[in-house]
């Protein structure tokens, strides 16, 4: 991707007197630091900004809005149609799937819209993007963009900035981390962020009902493919009985990885439209990016998403034969 790209996004950021910032629904350390790390840096730059969110906010990253002057606002098609920014900038997605509800608004302000995004994919409509898929975050193009600026990091948006890094990286053990990846890190904990604080904070946060939905979880596991592919569902009535919240699933898909004969790890759960959400993650010889691609979806090689029609066995059975597929 041409860097002028980011170049022509960064004047027009300097050209706005105002920028609403979106990222996916469901968002994660990187959807998040991106925000927040973009927002403060406009914020410093004098600029009028407002993040916009797509619930639900996963109860470990509130720590990050809180660093935001204002507070977020939670997306609702009358609270986005009184937004009257100059620039509308979206981060750590490109795609309308990962954007609702807030897609028809967000392709009906496609002329002012900037979008950041490390994914190989993307449909959303836009004035100007940069997609840089050898960022192994989003915040890593933030950094990039916030040099251009001239911005000086300052601890919470270094710290929003680590947030993604780490988040994104599985905490550097990914293998989409490069040499660019630990000097970023290098310059945030310069500026003040500290690895140790975003472990307590991003790793040692969680509520009892998590361990309580872990338990199920891992109950909740069969195995495909000689044991090569691990399935794991959930339904909606087993997060209740567990008094959990949605949110609370995230990072279970990593679990049967520990597992030496897996190579691919499918999480499903409902959601409330009915649907089904497939996550998947894989090691090293299948690309779950091209599988979630057949199904309307995407992400990374090693970590992609999808929706499938229900209920939760038919679609785990549509997947485990694509993946079978895949796996040869
Ligand atoms: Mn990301």
């Amino acid at each position: 991707m041409p860097e002028n790209e980011l170049t022509a996004i960064a004047d027009a950021v300097q050209r706005a007197k105002s920028v609403a910032i979106f990222t996916h629904a469901r968002p994660d350390p990187d959807a998040i630091g991106s925000q927040v790390g973009a927002a403060l840096m406009l914020a410093a730059m004098g600029k009028q900004v407002s993040v916009m969110c797509l619930p639900p906010i996963p109860q470990p990253l509130q720590f990050l809005l809180n660093m935001l002057p204002q507070s977020c606002t939670e997306y609702t098609p009358e609270k986005a149609s009184g937004i009257s920014a100059d620039r509308i900038l979206v981060v750590d997605t490109s795609a309308r799937q990962q954007l609702e509800p807030a897609s028809a608004f967000l392709e009906s302000c496609a002329s002012k819209a900037l979008i950041l995004d490390h994914h190989i994919s993307g449909d959303l409509n836009h004035d100007l993007i940069y997609r840089d898929t050898s960022a192994a975050a989003c915040v890593e193009i933030v950094a990039h963009l916030g040099e251009l600026l001239g911005v000086a990091l300052s601890k919470p948006m270094a710290t929003a900035l680590l947030a993604g890094l780490v988040g994104d990286t599985g905490w550097f053990r990914f293998d989409s981390v490069t040499p660019r990846t630990h000097e970023i890190a290098a310059k945030l904990l310069a500026a003040g962020a500290s690895p140790s604080e975003l472990w307590g904070r991003l790793m040692q946060s969680e509520r009892k009902s998590k361990l309580v939905l872990l338990s199920h979880a891992v109950g909740r596991i069969n195995f495909y493919a000689q044991d090569r592919i691990a399935a794991m569902e959930l339904s909606n009535q087993d997060i209740a009985q567990a008094q959990a919240e949605t949110w609370e699933t995230e990072g279970l898909i990593d679990i049967p990885m520990m597992v030496g004969s897996v190579v691919c790890s499918v999480f499903l759960s409902e959601t409330p439209e009915g649907k089904i959400r497939a996550s998947l993650r894989s090691k090293h010889t299948v690309d779950v990016n091209e599988v979630c691609r057949k199904f309307g979806g995407g992400g990374h090689a090693r970590a992609a998403g999808c929706r499938l029609p229900g209920p939760l066995h038919s679609a785990r059975d549509t997947l485990v034969k694509a993946l079978e597929l895949q796996l040869g």
